[in-house]
């Protein structure tokens, strides 16, 4: 296949590239770099040294013997050159990560905010309105998260996008319908992935266009077989309080001594995928893309569950590290449980890759490795959610604690 990678030079967008590649496909990323210019805005770059992308193509051409061609693009303004470029190259699949993807930075200030918005609302609505527009029958498969749904729970798995309900028609009869599962967002980020799916639907219905939403969860781990096969390949890692997420931050403080910041009671119970499986789940959504006509896949891309305070618990006894019990930055519940189905990436062949392979010392590895190029007063997670709300800043800890190992 012809891919085009929209965000390509990302976290999950680079790797995913690599095994693109590696599989034999001509991938094309498409990049503003935008991800690089906020490291500068934040004065916080990845913990891991990441090449700029002229190096790292070369690299990956020295290594695998295989080409991955570039575009320096703003997918949300350059709509021009996007349809150009999907009407010249014609690809058979687009898999579009290019959005602003971290919670805390959409809620910064309402600069945040609204480029948050701009970015990922208009780079999902031009790639949409593009493909119409080039006549192209292509294959999108966008990154959303689990963070549409919300982490409630209602007694049930939360479903693969859909919700069969029942409903009762003013002549008193019963009829079941399937609806988009009720959003439910925690942050303006992740209320962008709400609109994008409405996009999505209008765009299905009115165009046919065939389309998979992948709702990932939180994604850890570094690198993948390819990213590790030479330094120059080497994936992002982000740790700061505003890009790092949960558990490679946990794993990183624990690897350079500094507490394990844990916002409130850690009741929080979130999905998880490690990196491989991410690369693995877009390689089977690209070989089992929808048929036209058929309304928008929606697939949930996670392996497991676990609960905040449990994963802070199981590293601080693998480390010795101290956890921190810092006010909570987030507007979200104190405790919530979650239960999701996965039962599309497994019936397609998914083996999932889960915490207890010794990945997680994999990743204190690579932090301990870089730990020198770490700006430790970058980690407290500073952005709130409200004025009510506090930093997540060890200095105001409620409560500390060391798990003993066995
Ligand atoms: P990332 O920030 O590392 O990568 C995103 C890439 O998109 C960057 O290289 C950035 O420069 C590019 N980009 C952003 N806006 C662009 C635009 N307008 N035009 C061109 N390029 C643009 O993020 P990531 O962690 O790789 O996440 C990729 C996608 O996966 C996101 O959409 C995110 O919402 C989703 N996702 C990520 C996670 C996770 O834990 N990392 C979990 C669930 C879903
Ligand atoms: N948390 C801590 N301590 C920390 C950092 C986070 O306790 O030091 C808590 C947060 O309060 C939150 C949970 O950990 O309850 C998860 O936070 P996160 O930053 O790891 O994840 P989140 O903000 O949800 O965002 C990440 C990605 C996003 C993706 C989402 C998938 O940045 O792109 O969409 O995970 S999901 O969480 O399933 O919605």
């Amino acid at each position: 296949m012809k891919v085009f990678v929209l965000g390509g030079d990302g976290f999950c967008g680079w790797p995913t590239s690599l095994h693109l590649s590696k599989l034999g496909h001509e991938v094309v990323i498409l990049d503003n770099l935008s991800r690089r210019n906020i490291d500068n805005e934040l004065e916080a770059g990845s913990l891991t040294p990441i090449k700029p992308m002229g190096e790292r193509l070369r690299a990956w051409e020295e290594v695998s013997g295989k080409k991955i061609r570039f575009q320096l693009l703003d997918v949300a303004k350059n709509y021009h050159r996007l349809l150009s470029l999907i009407q010249e190259e014609r690809p058979d699949a687009i898999v579009h990560f290019a959005e602003q993807r971290a919670a805390p930075y959409s809620m910064k200030s309402s600069r945040h905010k609204r480029y948050t918005v701009d970015n990922n609302v208009n780079a999902t609505h031009n790639v949409l309105a593009a493909i119409v527009e080039s006549g192209v029958d292509v294959h999108l498969a966008h990154l959303g998260t689990m963070g549409v749904y919300g982490y409630g729970t209602a007694g049930m798995k939360i479903p693969e996008g859909y919700l069969a309900v029942k409903v009762t028609t003013d002549e008193g009869q019963e009829v079941d319908q399937e609806i988009l599962y009720p959003t439910n967002p925690g942050s303006i980020y992740h209320m962008t992935k709400t609109l994008d799916q409405l996009l999505f639907a209008y765009y299905a219905k009115n165009d046919q266009l065939r389309t998979t939403d992948l709702h990932q969860g939180i994604v850890w781990g570094t690198n993948t077989p390819e990213t590790a096969s030479d330094e120059r390949l080497i994936n992002r890692f982000d740790y700061d309080g505003d890009y790092g997420t949960v558990l490679n931050r946990f794993l990183m403080q624990a690897a350079v001594g500094y507490p394990i910041t844990v916002h409130g009671t850690g009741g929080q119970t979130r999905a998880f995928i490690h990196i491989r499986d991410t690369v693995r789940c877009i390689q089977l959504a690209l070989e089992n893309p929808p048929e036209k006509g058929e309304r928008v896949r929606i697939i949930n891309q996670m392996t497991e569950t676990h609960r905040v305070r449990d994963l802070a618990k199981l590293i601080s006894k693998l480390t010795n590290g101290e956890i921190a019990y810092v006010p909570n930055p987030r507007k979200e519940d104190a405790e919530n449980e979650l239960h999701v189905r996965n039962d599309s990436f497994l019936s397609m062949g998914l083996n999932p890759t889960t915490l207890a392979d010794g990945l997680l010392s994999e990743v204190t590895d690579i932090a301990k490795r870089y730990a020198q190029r770490a700006d430790l007063s970058k980690i407290p997670c500073t952005s709130t959610w409200t004025s009510a709300n506090q930093p997540g800043d060890p200095a105001l800890a409620e409560r500390r604690e060391t798990v003993a190992g066995d």
